[in-house]
């Protein structure tokens, strides 16, 4: 859908005009959502972009739908194809991006009031935002247990697990149920702190969505709790769920990296910000 009134809050939909609503200090409570997209730079596979996304590579794992491998239920009859795949995942190997920088930056500035990643590779914090300013919607890597009894399970044994390509098992014997990474798969409920921040959209004065398809609920729905008057920016390959069609909605469909550096050379913050990214 298109907006059909003119922008109530910024003068016009550009990145300049953002900019300025920035810099003229009317941002000071900025809450962003991000997925997959701005981790593709740091080496790490999104799911669903052509060619280069995981659920195009998964021909080799035999599944019955690309999706399966993140299913609850299917991980439980076969966890193998998860096993195999999550060695691609698994955080400590990658760099952050200059994307990542740019949510520490505005942390450091004290714009930033909330951060939802879906990402469940951890490069926010290795980036530099603190953990409490960030709702891992998905889960993430950090933690892990049995998907019977619940009981968690030592975080080096599941790094061998992950490297060697082995299934881990509940070390109770008398349980001896599989065990999981602490991420979020299809089939299975967000965490609580989703659901006890989920509204915090509403106080925001401004939005950014970033690298990601809006296409996993109930994530996908955080943009639209904003205040119709709030403007939403959005940077990503692609136009997704409804960005671009409210009236103060700003959408630079590029690449997230040099769409960052775009912002942040409006804001007079990209030195700073190459500075920061510099020493990550
Ligand atoms: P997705 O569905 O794969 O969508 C990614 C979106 O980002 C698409 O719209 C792409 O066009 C866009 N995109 C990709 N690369 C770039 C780029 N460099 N610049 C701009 N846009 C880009 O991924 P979502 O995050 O939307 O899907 C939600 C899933 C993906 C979550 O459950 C995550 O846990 C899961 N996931 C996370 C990671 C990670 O942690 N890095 C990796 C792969 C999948």
């Amino acid at each position: 859908v298109e907006p059909t009134a003119p922008p109530q809050t910024l003068r016009e939909c550009t990145l300049e005009a953002l900019a300025r609503y920035i810099k003229d200090g009317r941002a000071q409570k900025i809450v962003v959502m991000t997925g997959a997209g701005i981790s593709t730079s740091a080496g790490i596979p999104d799911f669903r972009s052509p060619e280069t996304g995981l659920y195009a590579n998964l021909a080799r794992l035999n599944l019955p739908y690309p999706e399966a491998v993140f299913d609850i239920d299917f991980f439980k009859k076969n966890p193998e194809p998860f096993y195999a795949l999550a060695q691609e995942l698994y955080p400590g190997k990658f760099r952050p991006t200059i994307t990542h920088s740019f949510l520490y930056l505005l942390h450091q500035k004290g714009l930033l009031l909330k951060l939802f990643t879906q990402n469940i590779d951890c490069l926010e914090r290795e980036a530099g935002v603190p953990g409490d300013k960030i709702i891992e919607a998905h889960g993430s890597f950090a933690k892990q247990g049995c998907v019977e009894c619940k009981k968690p399970y030592p975080q080096e044994r599941m790094r061998d697990a992950i490297e060697k390509k082995w299934v881990p098992y509940c070390l109770d014997l008398s349980c001896n149920g599989l065990v999981k990474p602490g991420i979020v798969f299809f089939g299975e409920q967000l965490p609580a702190e989703f659901f006890e921040n989920n509204s915090l959209p509403a106080q925001a004065d401004l939005c950014i969505v970033m690298g990601t398809s809006l296409q996993v609920h109930p994530f996908a729905s955080l943009p639209q709790m904003c205040e119709r008057e709030t403007p939403r920016l959005l940077i990503n390959s692609e136009k997704v769920g409804d960005m671009g069609g409210r009236p103060d909605d700003v959408l630079v469909l590029e690449d997230c990296d040099s769409g960052v550096r775009k912002l942040a050379e409006a804001c007079g913050w990209l030195e700073e910000l190459e500075a920061l990214w510099a020493t990550t």
